[in-house]
């Protein structure tokens, strides 16, 4: 299978390459946030924006799910949070006219950043069975093509609701309603794809999915380990939070196959000593292997084991369930294997070993550098078995910290857009709601692909985000999607998603954020709960992108009404004039919610209760903390292959690519490269700047390829590569999978490097 790179583009894609960089923020990253904000949105406009993101009474940054300190800066936000605003809040537009100029399949051979570019969309559109471009639509068709096509399906079963992790908790609760009242549970999200394996290894140890640390505990912490996160791009206020645990005494150590900038230096722009030398993060860098951090964490296990007083015993023997079958598995744990695994030093190990021992209170922070791997959830089980030996969860500056990626994806699983909701939820919204909620499990990501690809799956609706562009295997994936009768898609802006569809599709413009919400009732604001359990408001101050445009409550509370009709006892009606309806109603069905319209008024919002947080108490199956003794597992890698990680660059938000640069990895005007070690570029035969093609093998003998690739010689770990997503979707076959979460293995693809005969 091959892929093709989109040769449409007016940027030609071009790397340069420079030496990576040591510090992250500082000077030239406000002058990049300025630049951003001029030019989508114009100076005013931008001032206006950029002031109001993170307030109290401002809107939640859609960049990512870090919290904000409760002490608010008059500008709360980064630069890639501010490239994430200016991209929703920019002037430029995609009007009926555009559709009409460009027919799909000439949008079908244009890049994702040149789509992303084109602005936000203002009309409902509608692509016909067999027309060849989208023509504008009005909404009471387009909730009517929605029915139509629903309600002719065998069973709700055949229908699948996608949700990315932008969409607000009123809108989440709305759509899952409908979904149950529709008949399923067919509710797959982006978190499939990015924590879920957190939420798997967290629920089974731990008794919930969630992290259990707040912004307090991570400055008061002795020790913090970022392992498998890039912070200093993917969630830059973050670095604050390290500074000041620094500041306090804190110290760093980071686990990564790559040096990252961010973590090596921050220079906080909100402070005058940050922006001239910015401080040291860092304290140990263990370079470690793709996929070693199981076999490392369970080495340190096995000599904090070792290591006379080192474990809390009180903690284990009162809090904790499985320890000797644990401590049987840890003690198993050999030296050179880990090292092999790991691609690590003894003394390396022996350094973090010490700077664990002499820590009072442990936090670990993770992204998806653990997520997504085949052994992805044992790996966080290892985390969580290093965090119980030490008690180092449940009291203050200890506990995990899964960091998470959209600004709300946590908030929608608490919504329960979940395709294997608990029976218990599922009891309370059939009560409050006099409905009768499926009990069987629905299509996560991975499966929905498979429905689709078997005819299974017939309708395919999306709420926000870009599924083709996002899932793996994108040839396979593609196909997959054309085979529906129907896709739909709810969003703020153009994306591979709408030229790749079903035999007929829809394009629902919607509001995002930044913009005002005026229904029948006044003015709306909606909800959001960030990565550590807070819940607050978020309310948009500019006028809407085009006046056609509906918010995500009013588009589900619409298609419900013209799906279900007179079936349906729920009010739609209500829920989209006010959403504090709603709210009532999320007060009632999801367990610390209570009072919400009263709570939610409190300026900064509340927090949820989180029990092993609050009281030390476990809600698991054994009613205790669960250690877990999983076999070491790591990628064997062939001879002559390297394990490629996909991951993303500095100027993108997931598939939304906002520039070519990655700054702080020293590469411009680009994204087709592949950073690999020198010594194994060397012993491949691959100078830096020559091309290559990217070949994945798979179990099953099938290949991909992914042509024309820069090589850039990078001192990353190792045995190991990365690239950018989404290019090297294509790669990452479909069936591998993290066990138990069902993730996309997209951070361990085998690949092999091939000379590229077109450049
Ligand atoms: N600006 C910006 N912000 C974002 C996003 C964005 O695209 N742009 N995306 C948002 C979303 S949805 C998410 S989920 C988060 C993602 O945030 P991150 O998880 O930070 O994102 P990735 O770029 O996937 O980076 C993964 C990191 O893990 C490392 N890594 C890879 N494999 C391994 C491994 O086996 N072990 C270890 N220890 N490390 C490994 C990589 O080198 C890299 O530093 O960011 C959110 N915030
Ligand atoms: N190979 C590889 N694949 C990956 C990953 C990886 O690291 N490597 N990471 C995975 C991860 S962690 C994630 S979270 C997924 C992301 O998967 P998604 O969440 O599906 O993808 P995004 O690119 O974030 O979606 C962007 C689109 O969302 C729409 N949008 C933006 N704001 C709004 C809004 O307010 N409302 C609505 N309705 N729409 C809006 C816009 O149309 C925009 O084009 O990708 C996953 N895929
Ligand atoms: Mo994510």
């Amino acid at each position: 299978m091959v892929s093709r790179p989109p040769a449409d583009d007016p940027v030609q894609d071009a790397p340069q390459v420079g030496a990576p960089k040591h510090s992250a923020v500082g000077l030239p990253a406000i002058g990049h946030t300025l630049k951003v904000g001029r030019e989508q949105m114009g100076l005013r406009r931008a001032a206006r924006t950029l002031l109001k993101v993170n307030q109290k009474d401002g809107f939640d940054c859609p960049g990512c799910a870090w919290p904000e300190e409760d002490k608010r800066h008059v500008a709360e936000f980064c630069e890639n949070g501010a490239k994430a605003v200016a991209e929703e809040a920019t002037l430029r537009r995609v009007t009926p006219e555009f559709f009409a100029a460009h027919p799909v399949a000439d949008l079908a051979g244009r890049s994702g950043y040149w789509l992303g570019q084109q602005g936000r969309i203002t009309h409902p559109m509608l692509l016909e069975e067999g027309a060849d471009r989208y023509d504008p639509v009005t909404w009471e068709r387009a909730f009517a093509i929605i029915a139509e096509e629903l309600t002719s399906l065998g069973s709700p079963d055949e229908a699948v609701f996608y949700t990315s992790g932008r969409t607000s908790n009123e809108a989440a609760f709305l759509l899952q309603l409908f979904a149950r009242e529709f008949g399923t549970n067919n509710l797959p999200d982006c978190s499939n794809m990015c924590h879920e394996s957190s939420g798997s290894a967290l629920t089974e140890t731990i008794g919930i999915g969630k992290g259990s640390v707040s912004l307090e505990d991570m400055h008061r912490a002795d020790l913090i380990i970022v392992a498998g996160q890039n912070p200093g791009t993917n969630h830059p206020r973050m670095l604050v939070a390290l500074e000041k645990a620094k500041a306090a005494g804190a110290k760093i150590i980071s686990v990564n196959p790559l040096p990252e900038a961010g973590l090596e230096r921050f220079k906080n722009p909100q402070t005058p000593q940050g922006m001239l030398r910015g401080a040291a993060l860092t304290d140990l860098f263990l370079k470690i292997r793709i996929g070693g951090d199981q076999a490392l964490f369970r080495l340190l296990n096995k000599l904090i084991l070792r290591t006379d007083g080192a474990v809390d015993e009180e903690f284990v023997r009162e809090h904790t369930h499985g320890f000797e079958e644990f401590a049987a598995a840890a003690g198993a744990a050999d030296w050179d294997e880990t090292l092999a695994a790991t691609g690590l030093r003894r003394d390396e190990i022996e350094r973090a070993l010490a700077m664990v021992l002499a820590s009072e209170r442990t936090i670990v922070c993770w992204a998806m550098g653990l997520t997504q791997h085949k052994h992805s959830v044992p790996t966080i089980r290892e985390v969580v078995n290093f965090l119980l030996l030490r008690g180092n969860i449940g009291r203050p500056g200890a506990g995990v910290c899964p960091v998470r990626g959209h600004s709300n994806v946590q908030g929608d699983r608490t919504m329960g857009i979940f395709e294997r909701p608990s029976a218990a939820f599922l009891d309370a919204l059939d009560k409050e709601f006099g409905i009768s909620s499926p009990r069987h499990h629905g299509f996560d990501v991975v499966r929905s692909i498979q429905a689709l690809r078997d005819g299974e799956a017939k309708v395919f609706f999306a709420m926000g985000g870009n599924f083709v562009g996002a899932t793996p295997d994108t040839e396979v994936t593609e196909a997959a999607v054309r085979r529906a009768r129907l896709t739909v898609h709810v969003s703020t802006k153009l994306n591979r998603s709408h030229v790749v569809t079903g035999a007929r599709a829809l394009i629902l413009p919607t509001l995002g954020r930044t913009d005002k919400d005026v229904q029948a009732s006044g003015k709306q604001f909606v909800t959001v709960e960030d990565s550590m359990g807070l819940v607050h408001a978020s309310r948009g101050n500019l006028p809407p992108a085009g006046p056609e445009l509906l918010s995500e409550p009013a588009i589900v509370a619409r298609m419900a009404r013209a799906v279900l009709g007179g079936a349906s006892a729920t009010p739609w009606e209500e829920f989209e004039k006010d959403y504090a309806t709603i709210r009532d109603r999320i007060a009632r069905v999801v367990p610390g919610f209570e009072d919400f319209n009263t709570r939610i008024a409190h300026p900064g919002g509340f927090a949820l209760p989180h029990a092993p947080r609050d009281e030390r108490r476990f809600p698991t199956s054994t009613g205790k903390a669960n250690f877990t003794a999983a076999p070491v597992e790591y990628p064997k890698v062939p001879e002559g292959r390297l394990l490629l990680q996909t991951l993303r660059s500095h100027d993108q938000y997931n598939t939304t690519i906002y520039g070519l640069d990655d700054r702080y990895r020293g590469i411009k005007g680009g994204r087709r490269v592949v950073m690999i070690h020198p010594d194994d570029a060397r012993a491949l035969g691959l100078a830096d700047g020559s091309y290559v093609d990217l070949v994945s093998e798979w179990r099953d003998g099938s290949e991909r390829r992914a042509p024309g690739f820069r090589v850039v010689h990078y001192p990353t770990a190792r045995g190991c590569a990365a690239a950018y997503y989404p290019e090297t979707n294509v790669l990452v076959p479909l069936e591998s999978t993290a066990d138990v979460s069902n993730t996309p293995a997209s951070k361990s693809v085998i690949v092999r490097l091939e000379q590229s005969p077109t450049v």
